[in-house]
């Protein structure tokens, strides 16, 4: 794997979507507790630099399936806080119109093509973009979002095999939080590390700091280079840590106390915001600027999802199949 320098501009960027991601999650949570919203949401708080450092280097063309926590990857590629806001809270006016709710994400304009609540489904599906978009001789890539728990599900084989025999330009993006549900790494996979694997379909396995902005944009760039020229697929395990548990509600008494406190320690927001300070590729006034405006496109996000209206009744019926039901 290649180390790339992003210049500063990129590492802004990074940040940005870093810190969208963090101050939606956040005020989210916020409105569930005081009881504004209620849904099964999987935070990703942790997690975010892993699609900030990702969909730095995409273009709208290019395709993303995720799971259900998958907000964080969703934002990253594009999705407007608005309709996502509204689309958490049900609304008529969300992505989905309100009928997908947090773990039925879409908005295919930006290509945020997939959200599954189905563990493993993330990657056949990508492998149907990769292939959609091979025979169609576009040089579009598609990236394919999963878990940790979710490399123990054939789904996860059947797609590399598949992806690496007919080269698909599919970069498979394992989040190894360390947790499947309520279950850590160690008690359900075999392997120490998930891109060893790779070795298995002969594509490259790269194992990366998921937390870290430089690692992880030099190991998206590395692979979403090798797709976009046909070389065919590569699976990235990027390390990381869930903050808020497997979904809200979820205390996370099954996680040792020494264990969640350095992940927390090394939660790479305040991390890299300190880094872009320190090496001075961005001022405290420029990062104070982009929290500000975050703050006020998350407070217009939430304003709109609360005021807009409840689907009709009738929605049910629409968008199920091809044609309409009468
Ligand atoms: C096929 C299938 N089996 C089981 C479940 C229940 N389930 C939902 S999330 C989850 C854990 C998945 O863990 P991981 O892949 O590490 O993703 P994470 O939630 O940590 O992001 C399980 C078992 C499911 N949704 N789908
Ligand atoms: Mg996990």
């Amino acid at each position: 794997m290649n180390t790339y320098q992003p210049d500063s501009e990129t590492l802004v960027d990074i940040y940005r979507k870093m810190t969208l991601i963090k101050q939606s999650d956040d005020r989210v949570i916020g409105a569930m507790k005081a009881g504004r919203m209620r849904m099964p949401y999987y935070s990703a708080r942790g997690q975010e630099c892993i699609p900030a450092a990702i969909s730095v280097l995409l273009t709208d063309e290019d395709y993303l399936v995720t799971i259900y926590r998958g907000v964080h990857d969703m934002l990253a590629k594009g999705l407007p806080a608005k309709l996502l806001w509204a689309e958490l809270a049900g609304k008529a006016t969300g992505s989905c119109k309100g009928k997908g709710g947090p773990m039925h994400l879409t908005y295919p304009s930006k290509g945020c093509m997939v959200t599954t609540g189905i563990v493993g489904s993330s990657m056949p599906i990508a492998c149907g973009l990769g292939l959609a978009s091979q025979l169609r001789g576009e040089k579009r890539v598609t990236i394919a979002n999963f878990g940790d728990g979710a490399s123990n599900i054939g789904a996860f084989h059947e797609s590399l095999n598949l992806a690496a025999v007919w080269k698909l330009p599919v970069i498979f993006v394992c989040q190894n939080n360390q947790y499947a549900e309520h279950t850590s790494y160690s008690k359900g996979t075999s392997v120490a590390k998930i891109s060893d694997r790779a070795v298995s379909y002969c594509i490259p396995g790269l194992h990366v700091d998921g937390n870290d902005p430089i690692a992880m944009y030099s190991a998206a760039k590395t692979a979403i280079e090798r797709a976009r020229s046909g070389e065919g697929p590569t699976l990235i395990e990027a390390m990381t840590f869930r903050f808020n548990g497997h979904l809200i509600g979820d205390m996370g008494e099954y996680i040792p106390k020494a264990e969640y406190a350095a992940a927390v320690a090394a939660d790479p927001y305040p991390k890299y915001r300190s880094w872009l300070l320190e090496t001075k590729q961005a001022s405290e006034a420029d990062l104070d600027a982009i929290d500000l405006a975050i703050r006020a496109e998350i407070d217009e996000a939430e304003a709109f999802a609360m005021s807009s209206p409840p689907p009709d009744a009738i929605e049910v019926k629409r968008d199920v199949y091809a044609y309409e039901i009468a």
